[in-house]
């Protein structure tokens, strides 16, 4: 069974960790789509605090995923799901049901999110921590 995901991955957690590791246990074969800067941008009004490039070798170089790609659009996930002929579609259940149009084409999967963690976590963490020490 091919295996897809897809995400940020933006200051690389415990929490990506885990659900790539996870996916990678589905199958036999792990493809991950890592969402572009401007996909970021647009999704989120904000840039990712790690570039694509950097996002894409942190998740290329752990040894339980097979390939890499650039997700640049929503609207091609029909498209990369059958270009990396993945078998099933795997997602922390933050997306529960919104990737269930998909079902024609491959399973879809959601796993439990990892708790207590997040990037926007960490941003704030490191912000507030920023400010304390400029005083
Ligand atoms: N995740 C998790 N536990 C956390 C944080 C994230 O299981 N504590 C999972 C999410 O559910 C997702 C993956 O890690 O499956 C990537 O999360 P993000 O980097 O936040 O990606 P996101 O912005 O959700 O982008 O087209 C879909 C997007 O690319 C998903």
């Amino acid at each position: 069974m091919r295996v897809i995901t897809f995400g940020t991955f933006d200051m690389f957690h415990i929490g990506h960790l885990n659900i790539i590791e996870r996916a990678s246990q589905v199958g036999i074969h792990l493809t991950v789509g890592v969402s572009s800067d401007e996909l970021n941008f647009s999704k989120k009004q904000r840039f990712p605090i790690c570039n694509e490039r950097d996002r894409m070798r942190i998740v290329h170089a752990l040894s339980c995923v097979n390939e890499v790609f650039l997700e640049e659009s929503l609207e091609l996930k029909a498209q990369y799901i059958k270009t990396h002929k993945a078998d099933c579609l795997v997602m922390g259940d933050d997306w529960l049901g919104k990737f269930d149009e998909f079902k024609p084409l491959c399973d879809v999967i959601y796993l439990p999110r990892t708790p207590a963690i997040s990037t926007t976590q960490l941003i704030e963490i490191v912000y507030e921590v920023g400010k304390n020490s400029e005083c």
